[in-house]
């Protein structure tokens, strides 16, 4: 059982009114350490509030001796109002307590299995369980009557661009809100009056992909004083998405996604976010073509989400609801089991789940980047348990964004003939393995089954269809003139023969290779140092596949 704990230090240098305390990550015992951080003088008689970006997979966090937030989760956001418990100039000791151990109560799942040698946990997912804080914490301050949420939705009907917008307060009921609406150089093109209502934009420039034109909505609570009680900037793109039969629009155009299932991994840093191999991956991605990823398999840190806005890639957004299946927990974590039963995934499992996608929806909702909610990888989707778990969660997402399509990816042994809950989902996320788990080095059988499968899919169900995971293993500088398996040249190969099918599927909207890099795992008999199935190795660096995908995706375009 891991426990990890981290105590939060605050970053000189942090700008007015917002105070950035940096965590610790680690693993593997229980440890609490202490440490102070000093509240800014300047932040008398305001709002004083502390924020979690995330903690993985449960937090408890105290200040001094009063605990003030507990939160379930690993990769969504909590804060608490700390305001009556500090004094501005003082410091102030905070403590966190996080816990990573997963059982069948927790998203993703997990359990622990007593052994002569004491617990061990394992889980029914192939990275590794990285514990700790791994995005940035916050201490930052709001006035006493604040604006603590907008939701905005967006339009197009030819030339003009329409956004509604919800905005919510906390003690102003008394106070005016007041919206306007600036293009990118600072030109106001739109205002409005009250807490909900519609931004009507001429000539209006779409956020799309490859190009994240960006307007800028400015809030503004205004209470009986000459300037306003609290501001609240969002940024804004507009855009629709739709799925029409097996066609998927991004503003009433076709969209083909090319690009990858990733990870939040990297060397040293594990899990924990950074900066810079961010914005390198993302430079990566433009020298290939790639227009999207998935946040498989999880929601990514906020700023990954950002920097996609900015910049037009496309973003399929997942909850960390991965590993709900008892085919795959079999091989990962030798145990035998019934995915959805009293004992296992049950209905507490499913209030976990649930609250997760409100998370998620609740923290993405404006990002114009993201145009699917994927709730789940490869969850058992083939009995009629699996139906009466996933039906009041696709209600619910759909209840919480009536706007972005809801899909979930599909595991390998869930074929057509199989699967009873993909009817619910707007679009059919495919994982597959033909040519590495099924028909290794034997590329003519496999471009045979995928292409028979993917048409059996298209006759069950008018819907477009994005492969969501394909790929090899590849050791970097491992080549060989035969098809073997674990060779760069192999895995180019696999590549190659995936794309040729796709290009005879009418119905296939995407190809997302599973993985952008490779990636820390548990100790598997299949894991040589980790998951090898990157086009990048663990620490960026190409292997022979990027050759292929570079000259695929840059004409795709
Ligand atoms: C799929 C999973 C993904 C794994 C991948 C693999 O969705 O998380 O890493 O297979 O085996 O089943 O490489």
């Amino acid at each position: 059982m891991d426990w990890a704990g981290s105590t939060a230090h605050r970053r000189s240098g942090a700008g007015r009114g917002i105070s950035r305390v940096c965590g610790t990550r680690s693993c593997g015992r229980r440890l609490v350490p202490e440490g102070a951080v000093r509240v800014p003088q300047g932040w008398g008689g305001q709002r004083i509030v502390l924020r979690f970006g995330s903690a993985t997979h449960r937090a408890v966090v105290w200040v001094d001796d009063a605990e003030v937030a507990a939160h379930e989760g690993g990769y969504t956001p909590f804060e608490a109002d700390i305001t009556d418990l500090v004094v501005p100039g003082a410091e102030h000791r905070v403590t966190v307590v996080v816990n990573n151990t997963l059982s069948w109560q927790s998203i993703p799942p997990g359990h622990v299995k007593e052994t002569p040698d004491g617990p061990r946990q394992r889980y029914f997912h192939d990275f590794f369980n990285y514990a700790g804080l791994h995005r940035s914490v916050w201490l930052y301050t709001t006035p006493r009557s604040y604006i603590s949420d907008i939701t905005v939705f967006t339009r197009l009907a030819g030339s003009t661009g329409s956004v509604e917008y919800h905005l919510e307060a906390v003690g102003g009921e008394e106070h005016e809100v007041h919206v306007t609406l600036r293009d990118a150089d600072g030109t106001e093109v739109a205002r409005a009056a009250g807490a909900q209502g519609g931004l009507t934009v001429e000539d209006v420039h779409p956020w799309r992909p490859g190009e994240g034109h960006l307007y800028h909505l400015h809030a503004e609570l205004w209470g009986t004083s000459d300037t306003p009680a609290d501001t609240y900037p969002l940024p804004v793109g507009v855009r629709t998405v739709a799925v029409e039969g097996s066609r998927f629009f991004i503003n009433g155009e076709p969209f083909y996604f090319t690009g990858f299932g990733k990870h939040e991994d990297s060397p040293v840093r594990g899990k924990g976010h950074d900066d810079a191999f961010m914005v390198h991956d993302f430079a990566l991605m433009e020298w290939l073509g790639a227009n999207s990823f998935r946040t498989s398999h999880y929601p990514y840190a906020e700023e990954a989400l950002e920097y996609a806005d900015r910049h037009g890639i496309v973003v399929i957004g997942e909850t960390p609801a991965v590993g709900l299946n008892a085919e795959l927990g079999a091989t990962l974590a030798e145990a035998v089991f019934t995915t959805f039963s009293e004992h296992t995934i049950n209905t507490a499992t499913q209030d976990v789940h649930r609250q997760a996608i409100r998370e998620m929806i609740a923290r993405d909702k404006n990002h114009p980047c993201v145009v699917i909610w994927s709730i789940a990888n490869e969850p058992e989707s083939h009995t009629g348990a699996s139906f009466s778990y996933f039906d009041p969660l696709v209600a619910e997402t759909r209840r919480l964004d009536p706007t972005r399509p809801v899909a979930f990816a599909n595991f390998m042994t869930a074929t057509p003939d199989r699967d009873l809950i993909s009817g619910l989902f707007d679009v059919l996320m495919l994982n597959r393995y033909y040519g590495w788990y099924k028909d290794l080095a034997d590329l003519a059988a496999a471009e045979r089954h995928l292409e028979a499968e993917l048409r059996a899919w298209t006759q069950k169900h008018d819907k477009p269809i994005i492969m969501t995971e394909y790929g090899a293993d590849a050791l970097m500088g491992l080549h060989g003139v035969m098809p073997s398996p674990w060779t760069e040249d192999y895995q180019a190969d696999v590549l190659a023969m995936y794309h040729r099918v796709f290009d005879r599927v009418d119905a296939v909207v995407g190809e997302q290779i599973w993985n952008f890099a490779d990636f820390a795992t548990a100790p598997g008999l299949l894991r040589v140092d980790g998951n090898k199935k990157g086009v990048f190795t663990r620490d960026r660096r190409p292997k022979t596949s990027t050759r292929l995908l570079r000259e695929r995706w840059r004409e795709h375009r």
